[in-house]
């Protein structure tokens, strides 16, 4: 592989020469990892919009090599749940990751196979490092989109089964205008 240099502009996720295109996930690829599906339905059937948005490079996806790139959550609830990611485990469980807030501010909820959780919150110009095995899932809990740069290793793969099948133990939802960290009731 040769080196190279990209037009990217992370803010926006635009990459003018087309190498990288961002996907979208909408309320409706999410609805049971909500805790309100009936505010879910309601969302979808009024225009399913989207929540967050990501572009990554992938680089072959080999191992020694890095992927990265950037996501903006929009702002928004459902519900009283803040817009968020659907939030996966690496595949490669020891896979780390970095992200770099460049605007807006959220959380980043994680947890471990063992139960662990922590809740960091980001604003621009701060750094936040997820070591390997915690699972991963940025929130927007404010009234600008959230846009953070991340670079992990190619091979890390992506494990979303897990997360969709039981959700996170935690769930940040709003409270008397704040946003406060409650237990999953599903869990
Ligand atoms: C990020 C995430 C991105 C979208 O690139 O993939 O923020 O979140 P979901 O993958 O949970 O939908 C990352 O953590 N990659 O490993
Ligand atoms: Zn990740």
């Amino acid at each position: 592989m040769k080196p190279y240099t990209i037009d990217f502009d992370l803010l926006t996720g635009i990459c003018k020469s087309g190498k990288v295109q961002p996907v979208q996930r909408r309320v409706s690829q999410m609805k049971m990892q909500f805790a309100d599906p009936e505010a879910a339905q309601k969302a979808i059937d009024s225009g399913d919009p989207v929540l967050y948005e990501f572009s990554t490079l992938l680089n072959d996806e080999k191992k020694g090599t890095l992927a990265f790139g950037s996501t903006i959550i929009y702002p928004g609830k459902i519900g009283d749940e803040y817009y968020m990611t659907k939030g996966h485990f690496h595949t490669i469980l020891d896979s780390a990751e970095v992200y770099y807030c460049l605007s807006g501010k959220g959380f980043m909820m994680m947890e471990t196979p063992e139960g662990d959780v922590d809740l960091q919150e980001v604003h621009p110009g701060e750094a936040l490092y997820v070591p390997g095995r915690w699972a991963h899932r940025s929130i927007n809990h404010g009234t600008e989109p959230f846009v953070m740069l991340f670079v992990y290793p190619g091979d890390s793969g992506h494990d979303y089964g897990t997360i969709e099948t039981k959700g996170y133990r935690k769930l940040v939802v709003e409270r008397d205008g704040k946003p406060v960290m409650i237990d999953n009731p599903k869990w």
